[in-house]
């Protein structure tokens, strides 16, 4: 097939989402199989973007998300099959922009969970059509009725079956093209007619025709408002699929080539574009300029025209032994050859595209150019970073996709290296390891000076340290994870700071009044000035910004950053010739330090979700122990003799959970934890931080 016909029109790009264990990544091979792309993951090894596959192997997880391809009817299906398990949900949501439909699949047996329900709300959020695909319809027949009613129930509607499941679950039968044949339960008929009822309803000419003339009409009739009611989120539509089977997998083929929206037919990911201003004074100073250029985003949709500017979004970056970074991109707009020379973000200097990758199956291909809606990867890219906007004009600066909130990483360890000197390996490693996940973060412990890596959980900690060892042969120990806590205040406050040298030859000095703010949980950080009449130039301003900025990523109490807090800059006095930046960037730091301390400063700890499947019988020991962890029990519920239970607990009190359940409910326990939010920690905990921390400033001069 030559590139020329591969068109938008031709195109869909449908991601798998949901559950561990529902069965995504087996319902890909599958997909691919019967597509005739039958070369199984063997073929993966040493080929980009699917270097996890024995990690994965051994987990029984997938770990990052794996881009495919196939060819059905006139379609080409771009195929990404992501991680279930919440560890590896940083991997999951960042690729969800490159899709016009995301199939949530849901396992027949364990029906709905949290994460099916969670995963629905965001995709309607995002305005990414949504697919329900419940799979693994041989195990359990005889619930597919009740989970259907239940999914109208809790999703709406606008739910409703494409399909439905025939003898006894081993095939299935259409509702909408073909509506005559026999199902194990429910009236084919009568589901053509809710589907199409839902589907006219966005059509006043074909309701006419439909409601009125009683005419019936044909699926090709329906076409545009089908798409209309995808994109709207009117429709939801259901299949039924057994991977193992094979039950349904060419009617799910059938369902995207025909049904699914191509990329001019879904919703558009929107792009916020920045009006810069172009006077800083500070121009030296990149991370300075960077923050006072950008004024205000605007938002606007790329044009899928092949002719157009090239706007392309990078969805996942790996860091390949032989080939260099690779970074899997979406097309926007525009047209990329080998010969093109993007820009990746901001970069003044473009780099040349030379292999420009497609997939075939699971294996990447070389093609000569790609076009609006391609899935593509680059080789050898160092410029391109996860999320970054790659275009091929200056016309397209500052621009990024409306970025995807991510789950926090919060769950830390803290790493050194067994051999010394490999320290400089160590750092380069990770920081690679988190360029690829954004679910992973590095720091540096500002209290203890260690290395701490956080993720999303146990497990996402464990596979990056198996990563470290097996990809770039760095054995680590690593000790008592450290908490993620943070720094606020209370109260407003102002502060002072009159900040003056006279060494020698120049002085400097600079004087500063601010005030402080408290701001809600999880707002961040403001910045503004009433400065009147220049008491402070404002090209001088955001060196106070600066300095204030320095405080807030070290903190005021116990070495953690600040949030949460508003700071306006009230007034100012300047010398005409001392009165550099570096005075307003210490005369800002400090002022901000003098108004924080008067604010009544707190630490904050992150708090977890924790949720139990646990053995009734060990109910009595998990509520003391949680108890005795400062943990709040939310919800209980009982299901024959299990429990289950959801609570809220400090982070710092659940690090070693997993082994406390496994004594108390001899192995049979299971748990999931995840970030829910920040809030103060218990006084005393606040005096044993503050009392293993001595800030920098005590050490130098005031
Ligand atoms: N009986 C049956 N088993 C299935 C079916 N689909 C998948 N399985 C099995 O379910 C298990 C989990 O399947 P995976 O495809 O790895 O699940 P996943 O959704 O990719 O899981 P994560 O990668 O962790 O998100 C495997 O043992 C599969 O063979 C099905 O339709 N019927
Ligand atoms: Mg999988």
């Amino acid at each position: 097939m030559s590139d020329v016909e591969r068109g938008p029109e031709r195109i869909r790009n449908i991601a798998l989402a949901g559950q561990a264990g529902v069965g995504k990544t087996r319902l890909a091979e599958a997909l691919l199989e019967a597509a005739g792309e039958s070369e199984t993951s063997q073929l993966r090894k040493g080929t980009p973007l699917g270097d996890s596959q024995a990690q994965e192997a051994m987990l029984e997880h997938s770990i990052t998300a794996t881009p495919m391809g196939l060819t059905w009817g006139e379609a080409h299906i771009n195929l990404i099959d992501t991680p279930g398990y919440a560890d590896f949900q940083g991997m999951a949501l960042s690729i969800l922009p490159a899709v016009e439909t995301v199939a949530v699949v849901i396992d027949a047996e364990r029906g709905i969970d949290v994460s099916a329900r969670r995963m629905m709300q965001w995709l309607a959020e995002r305005g990414l059509c949504r697919l329900i695909v419940i799979n693994r319809i041989d195990t359990a027949p005889e619930r597919l009725p009740a989970l259907l009613e239940s999914l109208r129930d809790q999703f709406g509607p606008e739910c409703l079956p494409l399909n439905l499941p025939a003898q006894g679950a081993s095939r299935v039968v259409d509702c909408f093209f073909a509506p005559d044949g026999e199902s194990d339960f429910g009236s084919v008929a009568d589901v053509h007619e809710m589907l199409v009822d839902q589907v006219v309803e966005l059509d006043e000419e074909l309701m006419a025709l439909y409601l009125e003339q009683g005419e019936a009409l044909e699926p090709a009739q329906l076409h545009d408002p089908f798409e209309a009611a995808l994109r709207q989120g009117h429709l939801v539509p259901i299949c039924f699929v057994s991977a193992t089977s094979g039950a349904g997998v060419v009617e799910l083929l059938n369902v995207f080539e025909r049904m699914m929206p191509n990329p001019l037919e879904g919703n558009p990911p929107p792009f916020l574009r920045a009006e810069v201003q172009k006077e800083t004074g500070l121009k030296e100073e990149a991370e300075l300029k960077q923050e006072t250029e950008i004024k205000q985003e605007t938002e606007f949709l790329a044009q899928p025209d092949p002719e157009a500017h090239v706007l392309a979004h990078v969805v996942r970056i790996e860091h390949d032994p032989y080939l260099g970074k690779v970074a899997l991109f979406r097309v926007h707009q525009g047209t990329v050859t080998r010969d093109t020379r993007l820009f990746a973000g901001d970069a003044r200097k473009p780099f040349r595209v030379g292999t420009l990758l497609r997939f075939q199956g699971r294996r990447p291909q070389e093609v000569e150019r790609c076009g609006p809606g391609e899935l593509c990867a680059l080789t050898k890219v160092e410029e391109a970073t996860l999320d970054s906007v790659l275009h091929d004009s200056h016309d397209e600066d500052h621009i990024r996709l409306r970025p995807v909130a991510l789950p926090a990483p919060v769950f830390g360890l803290a790493i050194q290296t067994t051999r010394h000197g490999d320290e400089q390996r160590l750092s380069e490693a990770l920081a690679k390891l988190v360029e690829e996940d954004p679910g992973l973060e590095v720091a540096r412990d500002g209290v203890t000076q260690e290395t701490v890596l956080r993720g999303l959980g146990e497990l996402h900690l464990n596979t990056a340290l198996e990563r470290l060892g097996q990809r770039f042969r760095i054995e680590v120990t690593t000790s008592i994870p450290s908490i993620a806590y943070r720094e606020t205040i209370a109260a407003p406050a102002e502060g002072h700071c009159r900040h003056k040298k006279q060494t020698g030859g120049a002085g400097q000095f600079g004087e500063v009044f601010l005030k402080v703010e408290p701001l809600s949980r999880g707002a961040g950080f403001e910045f503004s000035d009433t400065i009147r009449g220049g008491a402070i130039p404002s090209s001088l301003l955001p060196a106070v910004e600066k300095g204030v900025r320095q405080a807030m990523s070290s903190g005021a109490l116990a070495g953690y950053p600040l949030q949460d807090v508003r700071v306006t800059v009230l007034d100012g006095k300047t010398h005409p010739v001392d009165s550099k930046e570096i005075a307003f960037v210490i005369a800002g730091r400090k002022a901000f330090l003098d108004a924080v301390g008067k604010a009544s400063p707190l630490v904050l700890e992150p708090l977890a979700e924790l949720a139990v499947d646990a053995p009734g019988g060990a109910m009595g020991d998990l509520t003391a122990d949680l108890t005795t962890s400062r943990g709040r029990i939310l919800d209980t519920r009982s299901l024959g003799d299990q429990v289950s239970f959801q609570a809220l607990v400090p982070l710092a009190e659940v690090l070693d959970y997993p082994s406390r359940l496994n004594a108390m409910t001899g192995g049979a326990g299971t748990y999931s934890l995840r970030f829910s939010h920040y809030e103060p920690v218990p006084e005393s905990v606040q005096r044993r931080l503050i009392k293993a921390y001595r800030s920098p400033d005590d050490e130098q001069d005031h």
